[in-house]
């Protein structure tokens, strides 16, 4: 548990939130400003602070809750599907790594988030991928 950290308050329960679920390794809760209603954050018990900090065992207990509070939100709430994101670092605003779960119905407003999208000239997608696979390997 890490001082002054929001989320591990409300791991520990002294700060309030309305809690979804909880498992040994993971805590699920509504965000407080939510896109859409039933918008839930999953946050490790463990502070850390972006996937790259959370350590191997933890992957599938994050990810597995992630998968059932998805399909609780199709099949409890009536939402046809559902947008599964985590901000690290650049537009994170709290530092304890949290997977938003957020309910997403056709004709929902929501447009992509808003994300420009750019175009890979001739060669450039497959200098792209060489730069991965050697980072990947290395
Ligand atoms: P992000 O911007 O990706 O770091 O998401 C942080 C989310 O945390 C944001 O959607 C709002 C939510 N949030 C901030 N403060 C609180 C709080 O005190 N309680 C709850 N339940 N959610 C919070």
């Amino acid at each position: 548990m890490e001082k002054d950290c929001l989320f591990c308050g409300i791991i520990a329960g002294t700060t309030p939130a309305t809690i979804v679920l909880e498992t040994d390794d993971v805590v699920g809760f509504l965000d407080v400003r939510p896109v859409f209603k039933g918008h839930t954050l999953l946050v490790p018990r463990e502070h850390v602070v972006t996937l790259s900090d959370l350590p191997e065992p933890l992957i599938v207990p994050l990810f597995s809750t992630a998968q059932r509070v998805a399909d609780a939100i199709t099949s409890g709430l009536g939402a046809q599907g559902t947008f599964v994101a985590m901000n690290n670092v650049v537009s994170q605003s709290v530092a304890h790594l949290h997977v938003h779960v957020v309910p997403r119905t056709k004709g929902d407003g929501l447009r992509g988030f808003f994300w420009p999208r750019t175009k890979y000239a001739d060669g450039e997608a497959e200098e792209y991928a060489a730069k991965l696979r050697a980072a990947l390997d290395g």
